[in-house]
């Protein structure tokens, strides 16, 4: 048991959690924005809340930003403070759906002017990439219709194929395309990226630097994320998560909050599949927004719960699932994966902080540490991150 104790501690360490800067700002509903005291006003200011994040859990040195709502003059400045901070600048994501010009879509919209825009914005993503060192562009399109006749299907592929060549073809050695489907909204009659597939044939047609993102909250009810994941890893198409929670529809709550389970049978098919390994490229990213809760500790909680489906899933007796398999026990190996879930890694989790130096307890820690009441108290004026507050 100490030897597989280890192991999990071992692979444990490897693992890294990617937060993103826009669950630091004010979010809410179509309904109302409820702003908090000590929300970053600028990206600089992200970056300090995300770096308490890491100190007290370990394993978040990752920040990815948005553009155009974490722009700044210095890039390279911007990577520097990260790097002081003990971050480093992770994905860019690109944002073409908030521009008027965007009404009927970004990279897909029937009139060349306003693709030609979206792939500009794009390209500046990569040159932004250039300077911060990051090496990964994280694409979300809104694009879509919302009436049967609207535009013509295939011609939108087209018109998504051409901008994503584009963009592919300017990409570096070491820099990746990460590229988000979504199944419904903004666009509720169809939409150009709606599920793995399509982002898989496309990605497939672009070439080894384009992976498929799977955002665990883009899917019909009942979808069975897992097997994505399976096929995306197996078929070297995994470029990363965006970790969150979802009741309804993308509802961006904390990971692992909704269905536990659920993140763990997707962690046990990353395990079963070799993509906790760095070398695989996997990147763990949240893609959250705490509108009601305290925005740090919510990301320390889903950062915790995403290491903890992790350790469960790697509890899982990898040779007695096999040999259950093999001989068609459907109950054994069942009982292997429910035992797996159901041990308490709790436990385990706080000797390997022990062991990196941290507090066992990162929540508490971070409550005694007085950060969220220094950042009231100095935060003031300004306008402050988010949507709308
Ligand atoms: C919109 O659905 C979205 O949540 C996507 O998941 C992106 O990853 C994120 O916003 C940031 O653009
Ligand atoms: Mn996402």
């Amino acid at each position: 048991m100490t030897a597989v104790r280890d192991a999990v501690k071992a692979a444990l360490r490897t693992q890294t959690i990617e937060t993103p800067s826009w669950g630091y700002g004010n979010s809410g509903t179509r309904f109302k924005v409820f702003a908090q005291p000590g929300v970053p006003r600028t990206p600089r200011e992200k970056l300090e809340d995300a770096a308490k994040v890491h100190e007290f859990t370990g394993i978040a040195p990752k920040v990815s930003l948005h553009i155009p709502w974490d722009r700044v003059e210095d890039y390279a400045a911007l990577a520097s403070f990260a790097e002081e901070h003990g971050l480093e600048l992770g994905a860019i994501n690109a944002n073409t759906f908030q521009d008027d010009a965007y009404r009927l879509g970004s990279v897909c919209h029937p009139d060349a002017s306003v693709r030609r825009r979206a792939v500009d914005h794009l390209l500046a993503c990569v040159d932004i990439m250039d300077a911060t060192g990051s090496a990964d562009l994280k694409l979300w399109f809104a694009d879509g219709t919302n009436y049967p006749g609207q535009d013509d299907i295939p011609a939108r592929q087209e018109r998504l194929a051409a901008c994503l060549a584009e963009v592919y073809a300017r990409l570096g050695e070491e820099q990746r395309m990460l590229l988000e489907y979504k199944f419904f909204e903004p666009a509720f009659y169809t939409t150009d990226v709606p599920d793995w597939g399509t982002a898989y044939a496309h990605c497939l047609k672009l070439g080894p630097k384009a992976q498929v993102v799977v955002d665990t909250g883009h899917h019909a009810p009942g979808t069975n994320i897992e097997f994505i994941v399976a096929l995306l890893l197996r078929e070297r198409k995994l470029g990363g998560f965006d970790f969150n929670s979802r009741f309804y529809a993308d509802d961006d709550l904390m990971a692992g909050a909704a269905d536990p389970f659920q993140l763990f049978r997707i962690m046990h098919e990353v395990v079963r599949g070799g993509g906790l390994a760095p070398e695989a490229g996997v990147a763990f990213m949240l893609d959250q927004c705490h509108n009601i809760e305290a925005k740090v500790p919510a990301v320390i909680r889903s950062v915790m719960n995403v290491q903890e489906a992790t350790a469960k899933a790697l509890f899982v007796d990898a040779h007695a699932l096999a040999a259950a398999q093999r001989s068609g026990d459907v109950l054994a190996a069942n009982a292997v994966l429910m035992d797996a879930f159901a041990t308490d890694v709790r436990p385990l989790l706080r000797e390997v902080r022990e062991e990196m130096g941290l507090d066992a307890d990162p929540l508490a820690a971070y409550a005694r540490s007085g950060w969220a009441e220094r950042a009231a108290t100095e935060r003031v004026g300004g306008d402050q991150a988010g949507w709308g507050a």
